[in-house]
């Protein structure tokens, strides 16, 4: 009954272009594990220590290991990645090449390891463990040096040895070149496409450990690749490629590279705060289950994995806010896709690969990764449409390719059949290991899949379609220079209720029309509410200092210069014309006692101007000026967050910033928002 032709199109299409390692088929497949950074930087309150801190400020009282790994587990992560070094140099395991480590500090009396009970920990809850080694060391003398490297690769393989299996290990790449070296306090510049000779280190550590993962944003490719930002998303077209050799530009690490040689899929690592150590001024800082579900939508669901990372406190704990909101999230991800619908449909397909019964539609629904729907290798494009016996209502649609034989999906859409006609609900470009996509419910008892273009012809393993409940965001809360408080949402549908004494806003507080004139300090707190739903999302909190009526950008020229002062974080003023040290100097139009500032940075990503190393100097007649503050901004490049400042309250009508030096090198300092804090 079967001709030849068709006895050769069952077998199994032929793998197209790269495709994943055993390694990193095994890593795609956790999807979800956590980052957790603790060191000095905990104790003092940096985001990068300068290698000069003092040991004995380790000793946290509580420490128990145990209590991260319960957390991860129950929020359903797979594993968890230490900061043994970060880069300030400082070990948390009793390295043998060093003495800048937990062995002389006052914690368990010199003689804990850190990486040692992570480990026991892991392997009561059954978690993998990672471990993050920073390249760059500000404490270490020979850091630049030939002799660093061999310090680097011992390090190396302590941790690598004695510590059971290392699922993967992460070399930040960031380096902002000072530091304190030994006592040498100066600046170390390394070439990081040749110092560290990565090629032997990576021979090393596979030797060492076998079944690894290697992220490095670095230097040479590794097994898996950074994504551009720390704000948690990764490209909605995702290629888990990129080329084996040369640069990386951005976009290539956003996005992939529809033409690369060589697999290189992404990790998207972002923290569950601000900031990836822990600073007490973020405890009302910890992402909102909402936000966290744009995470999940815009990492997992965008063809990458997730690392969530958890700023360890003090004592050795993680704080009590983030084990809500991080066991929260697992529960909301829980109940989007508590119910697989399609486990009520039957499938059919426009092509199915020899008609043989191994690869028809019923396999993206039979819930096994290891088969899958394929068409016959002519068929680059084609349609599976998904019956259900009555209407069904969803929002939310799943699609996973069989990763093993390549990435080949370029563009699909999504229709539900609703009164009569196909509706297109969704379309999107790459799929990958996953694909999430997210619309308005529909209710529609036909919905057909297109796959409109794909390099070679299609291989899908699973697809899944759930009805998820609506989590709000929290409002955004922003103030002009004159004193209107705006509150805003990008969800559609939602009413505003708020307070102006710091009181929790519920349906019974003000409700928001437009916006309200508040100025001076005052703190704004405010909930969306969906009437439709009876649903409300969390609090948006906003603390506004002085009112900003009567400021003035001194000495400049330039009307847009007033973006400094607008409250609107995506309007961005740039000074251009000078060399550094470039000044800002702003009137304050009184005295005020002022004790701190801030500085938001152009949050597009990448931009020229951004500073990050500054003095702040503050007068009463913008003539005499007094240094109140200096240093850097820690990883400004990486997480453009807004930089907050303090100092001892001195008494100012016009304040400096002085820009000492910017993430590109050159003369030119932008500036989105600048404020003060005062008394
Ligand atoms: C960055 C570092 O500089 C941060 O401090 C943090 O460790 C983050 C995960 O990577 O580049």
């Amino acid at each position: 009954m079967f001709s030849i032709g068709l006895i050769a199109q069952t077998k199994a299409p032929a793998p197209f272009g790269p495709v994943p390692s055993e390694n990193q088929m095994r890593w795609q497949e956790m999807e979800y594990y956590a980052f957790v950074h603790f060191s000095l930087n905990t104790y003092t309150d940096q985001s990068w220590g300068y290698g000069n801190e003092d040991v004995n400020l380790f000793n946290p009282k509580e420490l128990d290991c145990r209590q991260w790994a319960r957390i991860c587990k129950e929020a359903g992560m797979k594993a968890i990645i230490l900061t043994a070094k970060h880069h300030c140099g400082f070990c948390v395991w009793p390295s043998k090449f060093t003495e800048y480590s937990v062995k002389n500090s006052p914690w368990r009396n010199g003689k804990g390891d850190l990486v040692q009970e992570m480990a026991d920990a892991c392997k009561e809850y059954e978690l993998k463990l990672g471990i993050y080694l920073s390249p760059w060391d500000r404490n270490h003398p020979d850091y630049g040096k030939p002799e660093y490297i061999t310090y680097f690769r011992n390090q190396l393989t302590e941790l690598l040895t004695n510590y059971g299996e290392i699922f993967e290990v992460w070399f930040d790449g960031a380096n902002g070149g000072d530091g304190y070296y030994g006592g040498a306090n100066e600046t170390r510049k390394i070439d990081r496409t040749t110092y560290y000779d990565w090629k032997n280190t990576y021979a090393l550590i596979r030797k060492l450990q076998p079944n690894i993962v290697i992220w490095n944003d670095g230097g040479d490719r590794g097994d898996l690749r950074w994504v551009g930002t720390e704000e948690g998303f990764v490209g909605e077209t995702n290629w888990s490629l990129l080329n084996s050799i040369g640069e990386v530009e951005w976009s290539m690490l956003h996005h992939g590279l529809e033409t690369g040689n060589a697999w290189v899929p992404a990790e998207v690592n972002t923290s569950i705060r601000p900031e990836w150590f822990y600073h007490p001024s973020e405890d009302d800082k910890v992402k909102s289950v909402p936000k966290l579900m744009e995470t999940y939508y815009n990492s997992i669901g965008h063809n990458a994995t997730l690392l969530l990372n958890f700023p360890i406190m003090p004592n050795g704990l993680i704080h009590p806010s983030d084990e809500k909101a991080v066991l929260e999230f697992a529960k909301a991800v829980k109940e989007s896709f508590a119910v697989n619908l399609v486990e009520k449909a039957n499938a059919e397909a426009s092509n199915v690969r020899g008609n043989a019964r191994k690869f028809n539609a019923a396999m993206v629904i039979d819930s096994d990764n290891k088969s899958y729907w394929a068409t016959d290798d002519s068929v680059a494009t084609a349609s599976l449409t998904l019956n259900f016996d009555e209407p069904t209502l969803f929002n939310r649609f799943i699609i996973q390719e069989y990763i093993r034989l390549g990435q080949r999906v370029k563009a699909f859409s999504v229709e539900a059949f609703v009164d009569g006609i196909w509706k297109e609900i969704a379309k999107a470009t790459t799929i990958g290991y996953k694909r999430i996509l997210r619309f308005p419910s529909v209710e529609a008892a036909k919905v057909r899949i297109n796959i409109t273009a794909s390099k070679s012809c299609p291989v899908i393993s699973n697809i899944g379609i759930y009805s998820a409940p609506v989590f709000l965001n929290a409002p955004s809360i922003t103030r002009n220079q004159s004193g209107d408080i705006t509150i805003a949402t990008n969800d559609i549908g939602p009413i505003f209720y708020y307070t102006l004494d710091g009181s929790e806003p519920t349906t019974k507080s003000n409700l928001y029309n437009g916006p309200i004139q508040a100025d001076g300090k005052v703190e704004t707190r405010a909930i969306a509410y969906d009437p439709a739903s009876g649903k409300s999302s969390p609090v948006g909190i906003e603390r506004f200092d002085i009112s900003k009526k009567a400021w003035k950008i001194a000495d400049i020229d330039d009307e847009n210069a007033s973006f400094i002062l607008d409250g609107n974080t995506s309007t961005v003023w740039h000074q251009r014309d000078k060399k550094m040290p470039i000044d800002l100097v702003i009137d304050l139009g009184k005295k005020y006692n002022v004790c701190g500032f801030k500085y938001l940075p152009d949050q597009n990503r990448w931009s020229s101007g951004i500073i990050t190393n500054y003095e702040f100097y503050v007068s009463e007649n913008n003539k005499d000026w007094k240094l109140v503050d200096q240093g850097e901004f820690s990883n400004i490049k990486n997480n453009p967050l807004l930089q907050v400042k303090s100092f001892s309250s001195t008494a100012a009508r016009y304040i400096k910033l002085r820009a000492l030096k910017n993430t590109w090198g050159d003369d030119v300092a932008g500036y989105a928002e600048v404020d003060v804090i005062t008394k």
